[in-house]
């Protein structure tokens, strides 16, 4: 899944990629580059950044939406967290729901419920503007797998279709550095929810401190991270760097392949 910000405070794209043209070109650069489905927001959810208005996110996002579905023949997922813009998204031919709030907004499970469309819901402790200052667990592996198993059961209950969902344990979103590499390290912990599992490590913050890189030049940690991501069963991985990844799980697949 290749990532699309059309927010002007994105921490790593941000503000690059905020006409339509320039937001169509990079997409169709992600499609050729080998990306099976894009992934379109409107808001940045980094530590510190500002929320944006329910209008302001429309006006970002579904332009660029019904422009897509013009010229792009992949499947588009709207990262959002608000009930209004998954609908408005969805009739403008978004195809899937990324929600790292995990359809805990007003709305949004009820939104989703009318909708019919895959949903993946996220793991978060806290909120974003201050879910790093000091994430807390006893046992990070079975805290963040019981809250996706709660969603899990909520979205059921509520008349959401079991297999439309899928799960993510939301590497950087209120936890800490041990955190994120507990959670990878046994992310086949995950299976035990039988629902595919994606990921975002992509560029994330744990890179440039894994390395001690504070410049952000962290692509070859970030193209490792996310293959053992899918050595450890991650299905949908979500990334900047389209091509690398593309490469790399390539190569792995091959692999793979033999016994
Ligand atoms: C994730 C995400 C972001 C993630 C899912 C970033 C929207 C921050 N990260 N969605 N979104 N999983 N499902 O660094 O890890 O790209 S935004």
């Amino acid at each position: 899944m290749g990532v699309l910000n059309v927010t002007p405070d994105s921490f790593f794209d941000g503000g690059r990629y905020l006409s339509l043209e320039d937001a169509v070109s990079r997409a169709g650069k992600m499609a050729r580059e080998g990306a099976d489905m894009i992934d379109i927001g409107g808001e940045s959810t980094r530590p510190g950044a500002e929320r944006v208005s329910v209008d302001q996110e429309l006006e970002r996002v579904i332009p660029v939406i019904e422009c897509l579905r013009r010229e792009i023949d992949l499947p588009i997922s709207i990262d959002t967290s608000k009930a209004e813009v998954m609908r408005a998204a969805v009739a403008a031919g978004a195809a899937m729901i990324n929600d790292v709030y995990a359809l805990r907004q007003p709305g949004a499970l009820e939104a989703a419920v009318d909708l019919r469309v895959p949903v993946c819901l996220m793991h978060m402790q806290g909120e974003p503007g201050t879910m790093q200052a000091a994430p807390q667990y006893d046992n990070v592996i079975d805290e963040v797998q019981g809250f996706l198993a709660q969603r899990v059961d909520a979205c059921v209950a509520a008349g959401l279709a079991r297999d439309l969902l899928m799960v993510d344990p939301g590497f950087g979103f209120g936890k800490s550095l041990e955190h994120n590499l507990s959670l990878l390290r046994h992310l086949d912990r995950f299976d035990d929810l039988d629902l595919p599992v994606m990921v975002g490590l992509s560029r994330k913050s744990m890179l440039g401190r894994i390395l001690d890189r504070p410049d952000g030049k962290v692509l070859v940690g970030s193209v490792v991270l996310a293959m053992l991501a899918c050595q450890r069963g991650a299905r949908i991985i979500r990334v900047h760097d389209v091509a690398e990844t593309v490469e790399a799980l390539t190569v792995l697949g091959a692999v793979e392949k033999y016994v």
